[in-house]
């Protein structure tokens, strides 16, 4: 086993890997911005070294920084989290030749499904459904249109180095295919050095459902079943559960049986997540795959019962999963609300800023992960997540009355947070009843005011 890691992130994430690093008897290097100084995860972790100022790209995107603290921290593996360098496949073929562990696959697979097109092709060539659409990118407007034509409006343009909702166009008809096209490549190139871009058919008011997978070096892949998570605002998601109020048996069977193949077809290293659109009539088709541990990766691990980040230690270190498929059951319902410093009452504008007054719920079912304190200062400068709020119980019913009742405890002041948007959500009949879509938020903010809570800043 490793005897120390570093841990390439801040926040939420970084506090959850330390602890899990610690119960293991690993020791921690934080790396921190000048930002960060005062942060929980430079507090909580043996050493601590600072990598650059407070901006990203000088910071915690700095590849060469974060090498030379592994190299003075004399550490075994590097653990990247979520967001940053987490799926960068050039980060994770440095640690390979410095002979450092990636926490993480091999480089090889993050590049292959950083590529949305040659995720899509892995996909069907492993016999799973994936949107009728473009074999690989398609290079003009005309093979655009013509493809359209045979598929149907509508469509959407979907950029090759995007993903998570990022350069995509929705297309109604021949004009706004060919102008959607154009302006997908402009803006994937801008974004992601890469113009290239595929062509699916649109599925209206899907639910997004992804699994979560688990797989050794020895080869074997197992999956801690479904999450759903298609409470997103603008692709930031709001409200995540497992499991999905959509799927039955054998549904759940099906798609947590195409994320094992897909994966087992790559020989898929460490932790992952298969997403799936399902549609109204109950069919599912595979987008995209993480190649990373998620934010609400929490859901997972309360609904079965397994700890996600010691799975991803113990399999970067070359120990086999010991878990058995049969052995790994839905043994509870888990909702996880994100709550953001972000006011849903003024279209969710970031609130950084200082914590006055910090008390967070507790007690049965309750599991709040969070690297925030009283007097803590938010910084500007990275996203705007304060916890996550894991409730779970016997049945759906019990987690949902459980989630109302933690955010009820829940008192922040200093800033706004999300924490009322949630609170009304918890009460929502459909939400209530599982029926709801990624159409869900824009419904309810269309249809319901969110009451300002007062900030006593
Ligand atoms: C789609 C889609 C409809 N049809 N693809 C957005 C995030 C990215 N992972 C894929 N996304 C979508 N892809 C086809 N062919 C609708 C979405 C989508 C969405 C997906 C999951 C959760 C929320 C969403 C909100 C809007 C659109």
């Amino acid at each position: 086993m490793f005897e120390k890691i570093l841990i390439a992130n801040r926040g939420e994430i970084a506090v959850r890997i330390i602890r899990a690093c610690r119960e293991m008897g690993i020791k921690t290097l934080a790396v921190y911005s000048e930002a960060d100084a005062t942060s929980m995860h430079v507090q909580l972790a043996d050493e601590a070294i600072c990598i650059g100022p407070a901006a990203s790209s000088e910071s915690y995107l700095k590849i060469d920084r974060i090498i030379s603290a592994a190299e003075v921290g004399d550490v075994d593996a590097i653990h990247p989290g979520f967001g940053f360098l987490a799926e960068n496949a050039h980060f994770a073929e440095v640690c390979e030749n410095c002979n450092i562990k990636f926490i993480g696959p091999r480089s090889s697979v993050i590049k292959m499904m950083g590529d949305k097109a040659v995720a899509r092709e892995t996909a069907r060539k492993a016999g799973i459904p994936i949107v009728p659409g473009s074999d690989g990118p398609i290079s003009n407007e005309q093979d655009a249109v013509k493809l359209a034509k045979k598929i149907g409006y509508p469509v959407i343009v979907k950029a090759v180095g995007g993903g998570g909702g990022r350069g995509m166009r929705i297309a109604h008809n021949d004009v706004s295919l060919v102008k959607g096209f154009h302006t997908a490549r402009t803006e994937a190139e801008r974004a992601f050095s890469n113009p290239a871009v595929y062509l699916e058919k649109y599925i209206e008011l899907p639910r997004h459902i992804e699994i979560q997978i688990l797989g050794d070096q020895k080869g074997r892949v197992l999956h801690l079943f479904e999450r759903e998570c298609s409470i997103q605002r603008r692709h930031q998601k709001l409200v995540e559960e497992s499991p999905s109020p959509a799927l039955d048996e054998n549904m759940r069977k099906h798609i947590t049986r195409a994320a094992v193949r897909i994966a087992e077809k790559v020989e898929y290293t460490n932790a992952g997540t298969v997403e799936f659109l399902l549609d109204a009539k109950g069919n599912f088709y595979f987008i995209e795959m993480n190649t990373r541990i998620q934010v609400e990766h929490p859901v997972t691990e309360e609904a079965v019962g397994v700890d996600i980040v010691k799975e991803q230690i113990r399999i970067a270190a070359g120990e086999p999963l010991t878990l058995e498929q049969r052995d790994i059951r839905l043994m509870c319902h888990a909702i996880e609300c994100r709550v953001n410093a972000e006011d849903p009452a003024n279209d969710f504008r970031p609130c950084p800023g200082r914590i006055e007054s910090y008390y967070c719920p507790g007690g049965h079912g309750v599991r709040v992960d969070s690297h925030c304190y009283a007097g803590y200062t938010i910084p500007p400068t990275y996203d705007s997540m304060i916890a996550k709020v894991i409730a779970f119980g016997h049945d759906r019913r019990a987690a949902i009355d459980r989630m109302s009742r933690a955010l009820s405890e829940f008192s922040i002041q200093g800033v706004k947070t999300t924490i009322p948007l949630q609170r009304a959500i918890m009460q929502d009949p459909d939400f209530r009843r599982g029926r709801y879509s990624t159409g869900f938020i824009d419904h309810f903010l269309g249809t319901k005011q969110i009451e300002p809570v007062e900030s006593e800043a």
